[in-house]
Order: structure tokens, then sequence, then C-alpha cells
């Protein structure tokens, strides 16, 4: 399963070029389309297992609808997912990890090779998300009061809550 949804992750968000997919500007891609691509560059996998990895991943990563996939956060090449802009709760959090802090205090947080910063909607997720890179940190960002500063926070379909930029007045260290 996490196989088959690391392949997803990687042509749905980052290279759909390297089996010859196209997304469309939403990001998706026809599954009969993705599945026979798939099974050309040796990574052969039926449409009852691809069903099953979209229903049964932890975080919702993907979508199906209407015949079409798409991953529902995390690109590096541009789609535009048309999410509603919506008001976030006061607080939201953001996992990280040390080495990375000098450079937050400074410049706040970035999106760096994604569209938008990541947000978590609680403290344990972003203790996980920080936990792939090491002992992680977790800090506190004043959502509420970005929003009111003007800042417009989008919502994926699985929960996670995206930004521009976090600038560093807005964060809260442990
Ligand atoms: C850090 C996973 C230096 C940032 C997760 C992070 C998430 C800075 C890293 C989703 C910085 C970027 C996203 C700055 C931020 N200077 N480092 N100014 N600003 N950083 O992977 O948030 O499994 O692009 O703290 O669960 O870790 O893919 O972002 O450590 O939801 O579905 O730069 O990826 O979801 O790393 O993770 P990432 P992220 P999936």
């Amino acid at each position: 399963m996490t196989r088959i949804s690391k392949y997803l992750a990687r042509h749905l968000r980052h290279d759909p070029q390297r089996i010859g997919l196209t997304l469309d500007p939403g990001g998706w891609v026809r599954v009969e389309e993705l599945l026979r691509a798939a099974g050309e560059h040796g990574f052969a996998i039926t449409a009852e297992e691809l069903r099953e990895v979209v229903a049964a991943n932890d975080k919702r990563r993907y979508t199906i609808d209407d015949g079409r996939i798409r991953a529902s956060q995390g690109h590096s090449v541009p789609v535009d997912l048309g999410l509603a802009v919506v008001e976030p709760p006061e607080m939201l959090y953001h996992g990280t990890v040390g080495r990375f802090m000098a450079a937050i205090r400074q410049e706040g947080l970035r999106p760096m090779s994604r569209h938008h910063v990541h947000l978590s909607p609680d403290r344990q997720t972003a203790t996980r998300v920080g936990a792939r890179r090491g002992v992680p940190v977790v800090l506190v960002v004043a959502a509420g009061v970005m929003h009111a500063d003007g800042h417009t926070f989008l919502r994926s379909d699985n929960g996670v809550w995206l930004v521009d930029h976090v600038p560093p007045g807005y964060l809260r260290y442990p």
C-alpha cells in the first residue's frame, strides 16, 4: 500500500511527465490513463488496488471523482486545486525540526518546494509531520490574527491548511 501511495505521490504531485502523464489544470488525470501509464513503466496496478489505496490512505492524500484521480495537496508541479478560501481556527500548528529554526526565526515559514506552507489543525498531527525529519519541533501559528490581518488560508480536501507564507511575528516557539 505504502509503495503504491508513494508512487502516486511522485506522479500526481511532482513528476507526471516521468511516465508520460499530463495533469489537467486542476491536477486531475483519468484513472485508466494513470493505470496504463504505470503499467507501461513497470508498475502494474489494478483499478481495485488503486481504489483500495485511495480509500485506506491514512491522510486521504488522493481523491477519485468521476473516473479521475488527483492528489489533495503537496504538489510541486503547477496546479490550481480550486480550493475555497476558509476562515482558519485561532491556532494552527507546524511541525519542523531544530536545524531549520534559525532560518524560520529570521524569515518565517516558507513553502520551500511546495506551493504553500502546510499547517496542521492539531499539535499531534504537526508532531508527526516534524518527526519525518528528526526530533519534532512544533510551532504555533496565530492563524486567527493572520486572517484578520488579511492573509488568505485555504483548506485541502484532506484537512491540511495552506497559506503562502507565515511571517515570523505570527509564530510562537516552544
Ligand atoms: C521547513 C506531508 C528553512 C519546514 C506532511 C519543513 C505535510 C523552512 C521543510 C506535508 C523554512 C519543508 C508538508 C524556512 C519552512 N527556512 N526551512 N524559512 N520554512 N521550512 O515537506 O510541512 O505525506 O515541503 O518546516 O504530512 O514538512 O506528503 O513541508 O520542514 O502535510 O501527504 O522546510 O507533507 O504530507 O518541507 O510537509 P515540506 P512539510 P504528505
